[in-house]
């Protein structure tokens, strides 16, 4: 039997999306929130996949956020060629990045706190004095889980103590999740959870190969 192409598929597909001003999905190129295409700041440069965590925690934060925005797609080295007006605009090639109000800026943290300054934090500002310690904490974590799955260990003694680390941290973060009520890091959902999100989902998938969940 041949499988059928994409447009064979998508014509069986009677499931629609406003991409504009629907849920968030990753095929939007522009996101109104309700709001006039006049009102929009930012441009959001991003992988073609939703693939890259930390496009994710921008893409996060603007929709929470309800910030109308703009997405230009761009290739991954992964997957071929990057664009070469991308790399004019940024040399490393790296996403994401993005234009507000015409200033490009890049790394996943900056744009954070740049759309904060502008648009106001999403509960809690990045570089308060509460958030830092959580910051710390999905860095140790992150750390955790690549030391683990990522890199080669040599021995089954180094696996062990890698694994260790990483539940040991995985019980750092459930305490700090314990601290209050509600399933997020603070009272409600804030710029916290939206960067802990892209790299928990990652390793809760990767996890499956293990034998912890
Ligand atoms: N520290 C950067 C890291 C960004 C990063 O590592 N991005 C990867 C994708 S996840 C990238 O752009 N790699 C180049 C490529 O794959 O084309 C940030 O926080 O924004």
């Amino acid at each position: 039997m041949t499988p059928l192409t994409w447009p064979e598929l998508a014509a069986l597909d009677h499931w629609s999306v406003d991409r504009v001003n629907g849920s968030t999905n990753a095929q939007a190129h522009l996101r109104l929130f309700g709001q006039s295409e006049a009102e929009v700041r930012v441009t959001l440069y991003r992988d073609h996949h939703a693939w890259c965590p930390y496009c994710q925690k921008v893409w996060l934060w603007l929709e929470e956020k309800c910030i109308p925005y703009r997405i230009v797609k761009v290739t991954m080295f992964c997957y071929g060629q990057k664009e070469a007006w991308y790399t004019r605009k940024v040399r490393s090639g790296m996403l994401p990045a993005i234009e507000l109000d015409g200033r490009l800026i890049t790394e996943s943290d900056d744009i954070l706190i740049a759309l904060e300054q502008v648009f106001g934090a999403l509960e809690i500002g990045l570089e308060t004095p509460a958030a830092m310690p959580l910051r710390r904490l999905e860095r140790l974590l992150f750390r955790a889980w690549c030391t683990w799955l990522c890199q080669p260990s040599f021995s089954m003694r180094q696996e062990q103590a890698n694994q260790e680390q990483f539940q040991r941290v995985v019980d750092q973060v459930e305490e700090a999740l314990n601290r209050t009520p509600g399933a997020y890091f603070l009272d409600d959902f804030s710029a916290i959870d939206v960067i802990f999100t892209p790299y928990v989902e990652r390793m809760h998938a990767s996890l499956y190969y293990s034998n912890l969940i």
